[in-house]
C-alpha cells in the first residue's frame, strides 16, 4: 500500500465512529470488487479491536445510499433474529458502524462512499475448499441465511444492480462487447464466443419460468461463493454470511448454484491450466446435503430439482461476465495480471463442460436429499 492510499484510509477512518488509537491498517480479502482495509485500534488498557473499512465501488454499485438502506434493514433484521436465538449477533451477521454523523456511510471528497463492519473474530474466508466438511457448513449456512429471511419484508429491498442473474441480458451484452470489440480481442477469444452462443438456448430457462410464475422469489443473497462466508476457526462452522451487495429478491437455484460454481471446482477461480479444473461431485454432495438441510424444508420440489440446473447457470453466466469484461478491457473485476478475466472465463466454461458430462450424477445426488 502507498504512503499516499494509507494516508487517504487513515483521513476516511476519522470521520467514522471509530475509539482508540489507530495502530494498524493492511488491505485485506480477496473481493473482487471493492476495496477492503482491516484496522486495528487500542482502546486503552482494554486491548485491540479490529474494524473493517471498504471503499464501494461506484462503477458496480450505482445507488450505495439505498444499497447501505438494503444493508442496514437486512442486518438489524438479522441481529435482532440471532439475539431472540441466543446467538452471537456480533459474529454471526454484518454490523455496521456508523459514520460520526451517524449515517451508515461517508462520502468522500471524491465522490466515493465508505463504509465500516465489525470484524467478525476468529474466522476465515476461503478462497478454495479445504475440506468437504467445511463445504458443508458453508451449504448449511447459506441454506439458514435464506431461511432466516423468509420473513423479512422484501418489498423494502432495492435491486442493487439491475438484472443481475438475468442471464439472457447477461448474453446479450456479451453479443454488444463482441460486437463493440473495444480492445480489439475478440478475435482471439472466438472458441470461448463460441462455446457460449452453442448453448444460447439455455440461457433463458429461469428468466422464462419466473416470467410465467412458475418459480418462488425469495430474499436470496446472489453472489454464495465461498469466500463470502465466515467459517468459525475452532467449530468450522460457517458462522456469518458476508457480502450482502446483493442480497435482493432471487431464486434458491442461484445462491445453489453460485455456491458450486466456485467452491465444487477442483481449482481457483482463476487457474490457468485448465486440465486441474473439473467439478468434484464430492463437494457436490457435501453442499447438497447442507444447503438442503440449511433450509429445513422450505424449498418447493420444483425449486430442489431445479438445483443442478442452478450450478450449470450460474457457472455459464459468470463464464460470460468474465469474456465480456475481457472483451471490455476489464474494467468490472479487479485484475491483476493480463488475461486475468479470461482465464478466470475459460474455468467456467470447463466447469460447464464438466457438469455436463456428470448431469446424471448431480441429479441424482440432488434426488437422495429430497425427502
Ligand atoms: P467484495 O465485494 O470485494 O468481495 P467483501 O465484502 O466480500 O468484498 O470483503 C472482502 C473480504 O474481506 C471477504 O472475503 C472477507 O475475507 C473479508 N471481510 C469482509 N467483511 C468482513 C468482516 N466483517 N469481518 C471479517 N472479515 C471480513
Ligand atoms: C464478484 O464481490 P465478490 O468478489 O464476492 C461478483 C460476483 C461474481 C464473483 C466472481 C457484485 O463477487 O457476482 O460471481 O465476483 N460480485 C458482483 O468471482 O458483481
Ligand atoms: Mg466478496
Amino acid at each position: 500500500m502507498t504512503r499516499e492510499e494509507k494516508d487517504r484510509v487513515e483521513y476516511i477512518a476519522s470521520n467514522f465512529q471509530f475509539e482508540g488509537k489507530l495502530m494498524g491498517l493492511i488491505p485485506w480479502g480477496n473481493g473482487h470488487i471493492n476495496d477492503t482495509y482491516l484496522l486495528t485500534y487500542g482502546i486503552g488498557k482494554m486491548g485491540y479491536i479490529r474494524v473493517i473499512l471498504q471503499r464501494m465501488n461506484k462503477n458496480v454499485f450505482p445507488h450505495p445510499v439505498e444499497l447501505m438502506e438494503n444493508i442496514v434493514n437486512i442486518t438489524t433484521f438479522l441481529h435482532k433474529k440471532i439475539e431472540e436465538n441466543g446467538g452471537d449477533p456480533y459474529r454471526e451477521t454484518l454490523n455496521v458502524i456508523p459514520a460520526k454523523d451517524n449515517m451508515p456511510y461517508y462520502k468522500d471528497s471524491d465522490g466515493d462512499y465508505w463504509r465500516a463492519f465489525v470484524f467478525i473474530t476468529d474466522a476465515s474466508s476461503y478462497d478454495m475448499v479445504e475440506k468437504p466438511e467445511d463445504f458443508y457448513q458453508s451449504g448449511l449456512a447459506f441454506g439458514k441465511f435464506q431461511c432466516l429471511l423468509a420473513d423479512f419484508p422484501a418489498e423494502k429491498l432495492h435491486e442493487t444492480i439491475a438484472d443481475f442473474h438475468n442471464t439472457k441480458r447477461r448474453l446479450s451484452n456479451l453479443k454488444k462487447a463482441v460486437e463493440e470489440d473495444v480492445a480489439g480481442r475478440a478475435n482471439e477469444v472466438s472458441r470461448e464466443i463460441q462455446f457460449v452462443l452453442d448453448r444460447e438456448s439455455d440461457a433463458g430457462f429461469f428468466v422464462d419460468l419466473i416470467d410465467k410464475k412458475e418459480l418462488p422469489i425469495r430474499v436470496t443473497h446472489n453472489d454464495t461463493k465461498l469466500n463470502n462466508i465466515m467459517i468459525d476457526n475452532y467449530s468450522g462452522q460457517g458462522i456469518c454470511v458476508i457480502d450482502l451487495d446483493t442480497t435482493m429478491p432471487g431464486l434458491a437455484a442461484y445462491d445453489f448454484g453460485d455456491s458450486i460454481r466456485f467452491g465444487a471446482s477442483t481449482a481457483k477461480e482463476d487457474e490457468p491450466d485448465l486440465s486441474k479444473v473439473s467439478c468434484s461431485m464430492e463437494l457436490f454432495e457435501a453442499y447438497t446435503k447442507g444447503f438442503i438441510e440449511g433450509c429445513d424444508g422450505r424449498l418447493t420440489r420444483r425449486e430442489l430439482e431445479l438445483l443442478p440446473m442452478g450450478a450449470k447457470m450460474m457457472t455459464y453466466e459468470c463464464g460470460m461476465r468474465f469474456l465480456t469484461d475481457y472483451l471490455q478491457n476489464d474494467i468490472y473485476f479487479k485484475t491483476s495480471r493480463e488475461g486475468h478475466n479470461l482465464d478466470r472465463a475459460r474455468t467456467q466454461f470447463k466447469l460447464v463442460e464438466d457438469m455436463e458430462s456428470k448431469w446424471e450424477q448431480m441429479c441424482r445426488i440432488v434426488k437422495k436429499y429430497i425427502k
